[in-house]
């Protein structure tokens, strides 16, 4: 059977995630088969797995009954959910089929837990909740970027009619004296709010309930890293005496969200570089009147739970959690009813990796998304690519054309590979490109 040019991955009339089916749509259905599958494995809901130890150690920066916690959500969503409801607009880059994976043309698999904002802040009458879920996205090949993780959506929200004199800023500063201080100093060259990069919802918010509400959140998040840090150092010193840890580095950054204003990105120091490991801000107020509880008012974030656990256990590479062998799970047994016990990974010893170059010309049309390049070689070496780079890129000045070089790096974690083996993978990967992306091998 010939195969036609970028034609997609044989797609079936319907899928069934969690138990529900689904029709799909050939116009938007791009889930190819090791991410459907990944539906079923819920490492956040698998005890003693270290995705599920990190739930547990983040949790437990948000006690309840402040925080319900909420872990059981199917990752399928609509686009309303996971997109109209939180503001994002209709032309917005997050919703183009090469970055989301969709089932059908109003439903996907969640991109984020902000896709449950809206449905909690309507249901749940509590202050607070915690989201804890596996998300969907196609993006980068590399050891801190994976199609599937898991994310925390926490929010914090206080009602104008409940507190003292309906003085909110009063409250929300009472309310920071229980979180844990820390010594730390943490880099936050940011105003409480700028008015065209990071604005204060005027509308809503005084200038004092904005800043109540940002240095609530900043000191809770903070709390947690530190938290989060004191654990890895305390393993880290059981399993040798000797051992000097770097000192913790935060620092926070300006960010940009439709769903808060103004937003933060907390980042970690980490292997040598500033780690992400959360975004966050205070709410737009139309969520909270969306949700018909107008008088609330609150912070959210949505933390990556994979990068934590990856500061936490100094997992080397966000392919581990994925690993199903047992020097990987037997080093977290039992920790999950003793967080206490908690040690760090030991690496099983690294295999060499495989580099292995390609390069080619684009598309005469220019259509070309980096992600289908990148979902070609993770579907055909799967666990197998470590990383996947640019190394090159030039116009050729008559044609116009464009060409780029490629680096793949194979590599696995749990065996050696051959060369022959990596030879047989990058040919096939070479193959599909020219097959289904309209690219001219060089
Ligand atoms: C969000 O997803 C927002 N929903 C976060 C948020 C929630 C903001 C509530 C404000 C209020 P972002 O795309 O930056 O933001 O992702 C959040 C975190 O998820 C990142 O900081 C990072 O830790 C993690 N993350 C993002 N992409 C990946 C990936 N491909 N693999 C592993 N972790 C990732
Ligand atoms: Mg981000």
């Amino acid at each position: 059977i010939q195969e036609s040019p970028k034609a997609q991955p044989s797609q079936p009339s319907s899928i069934t995630v969690q138990g529900s089916t689904y029709q799909t749509d050939s116009k938007w259905f791009n889930v190819p088969p090791n991410v459907l599958s990944a539906t079923s494995r819920r490492l956040h809901l698998q005890k003693d797995h270290p995705i599920y130890i990190t739930r547990q150690i983040i949790e437990a920066s948000f006690p309840g009954p402040t925080f319900k916690p909420y872990s059981d959500l199917s990752p399928v969503v609509t686009t309303h959910q996971n997109f109209d409801s939180l503001g994002f607009p209709p032309d917005h880059p997050g919703r183009a089929r090469s970055d989301t994976y969709y089932i059908n043309g109003t439903t996907l698999l969640r991109t984020h837990t902000s896709a449950h904002q809206a449905d909690t802040f309507r249901a749940d009458e509590s202050d607070g909740y915690l989201i804890s879920a596996d998300v969907y996205r196609r993006d980068a090949i590399d050891s801190s970027h994976y199609p599937v993780f898991h994310q925390m959506e926490g929010a914090r929200s206080w009602d104008r009619t409940k507190v003292p004199n309906g003085n909110i800023a009063a409250a929300v500063l009472k309310d920071m004296k229980a979180i844990p201080g820390h010594g730390i100093k943490v880099e936050d060259p940011n105003p409480p709010f700028h008015p065209e990069r990071n604005p204060l919802q005027e509308a809503h918010h005084s200038a004092a309930e904005s800043e109540a509400i940002g240095r609530h959140l900043k000191k809770s998040l903070e709390a947690m890293v530190v938290d989060v840090f004191s654990r890895a150092k305390a393993a880290a010193f059981k399993a040798d005496p000797d051992f000097v840890d770097e000192p913790l580095q935060m620092r926070w950054v300006e960010a940009y969200f439709p769903f808060t204003s103004p937003s933060w990105e907390l980042e970690v120091y980490y292997a040598g570089d500033w780690l992400e490991v959360l975004g966050c801000g205070v709410v737009r107020q139309d969520l909270y009147i969306n949700a018909g509880v107008p008088n609330k008012l609150g912070w959210a974030f949505g933390i990556g739970i994979d990068r934590i656990a990856m500061l936490l256990f100094r997992i080397p590479d966000i392919r581990l959690f994925w690993s199903q062998d047992e020097r990987f799970l037997s080093q977290f047994a039992g920790v999950s009813d003793k967080l206490d016990t908690l040690g760090r990974f030991v690496p099983f010893s690294k295999y060499p990796p495989s580099p292995r170059d390609v390069s080619f010309w684009l598309p005469r049309d220019g259509d070309f998304h980096e992600n289908d390049f990148m979902e070609i070689v993770r579907g055909i070496g799967g666990d197998t690519v470590e990383e996947v780079k640019m190394f090159d890129s030039f116009t050729h000045p008559k044609t116009g054309r464009e060409s780029r070089a490629y680096r793949i790096v194979y590599r696995s974690w749990d065996r050696t590979m051959t060369g022959e083996e990596a030879n047989e993978l990058h040919e096939k990967v070479r193959q599909t490109l020219t097959q289904k992306l309209g690219v001219e091998l060089r």
